[in-house]
């Protein structure tokens, strides 16, 4: 008899369009999203809020109730939602721009005032679905088309480290910064973004995973050159790994 070893997950639509670009890793880590979802069999009592930038289009995979809450805004929207309805399941889904740019403000308070929620932020060192300007997270040297000089400290600043940020708010339950740039790497994604939706399960808090991740299409490089730049570039500045999790010292 045969094994069934791929199946497509049950949180996914069925017959959806893919609108990412070929090796663009949204895709990876949608699909992450959804196993999860299925692994604890929450699809039923999710809501993805939903940001702006390419990472909005997780609404049209993820196949469970969401709410669209653009420019940064999304764990204020999400606060309101989870404390209306503490039984559902909350989760946002934000690229870096969204969540550490315009929405920084309301992402750290809502990590500091430990609100139940699991926040997944894509960070590809750039604003995507804009034209892969200067984002948050773009790396020093790094060429963008607002910096095309590559970014330097005296102009633009430092790039945030945001999973660092998040895990040192005090109502933070779990941060962890994962790279989908091997399988190996890829499971070890799943395992933190199950992490960070258990917590919320267990009522202990804020749950919030950075998920390292390539933009071929912006970085003018191949799938297999943008991977090679996440291993070469970004995994040495943002180092991944788990910054908090209260479960450990529980
Ligand atoms: C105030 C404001 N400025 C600019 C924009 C245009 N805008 C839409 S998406 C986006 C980039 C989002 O980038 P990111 O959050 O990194 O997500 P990605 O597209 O990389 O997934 C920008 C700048 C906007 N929506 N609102
Ligand atoms: S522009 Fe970049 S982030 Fe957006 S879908 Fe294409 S590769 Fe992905």
């Amino acid at each position: 008899m045969a094994t069934q070893v791929f199946k497509i997950p049950k949180s996914l639509k069925e017959n959806m369009k893919y609108s990412f670009c070929p090796g663009c890793d949204h895709g990876v880590a949608v699909r992450l999203v959804a196993e999860v979802l299925d692994e604890l069999d929450i699809q039923d009592r999710s809501v993805l809020i939903a940001s702006i930038g390419c990472s909005v289009t997780a609404y049209d995979f993820l196949d469970v109730d969401s709410v669209e809450a653009p420019h940064g805004r999304a764990l204020a929207v999400g606060t309101g939602v989870k404390r209306a309805k503490p039984n559902q399941v909350v989760f946002s889904y934000q690229g870096d721009g969204d969540f550490a740019s315009i929405g920084l403000a309301e992402s750290l308070h809502a990590a500091l005032r430990g609100e139940k929620l699991t926040a997944i932020c894509i960070n590809n060192t750039t604003y995507g679905m804009t034209g892969g300007q200067l984002g948050p997270t773009t790396l020093l040297g790094q060429k963008t088309t607002t910096s095309t000089m590559g970014r330097n400290v005296e102009y633009y600043g430092y790039p945030i480290k945001i999973a660092e940020h998040v895990a040192l708010c005090d109502g933070t339950a779990y941060a962890a910064r994962v790279s989908l740039d091997t399988v190996a790497n890829i499971r070890k994604a799943k395992q933190a973004i199950k992490k960070a939706f258990e917590v919320q399960l267990n009522g202990l808090g804020f749950g919030f995973v950075e998920i390292l991740a390539t933009c071929p299409t912006n970085w003018r490089m191949t799938p297999e050159q943008a991977h090679e730049r996440v291993r070469k570039e970004m995994m040495k500045h943002y180092v991944p790994g788990v910054y908090k999790d209260i479960t450990e010292t529980k």
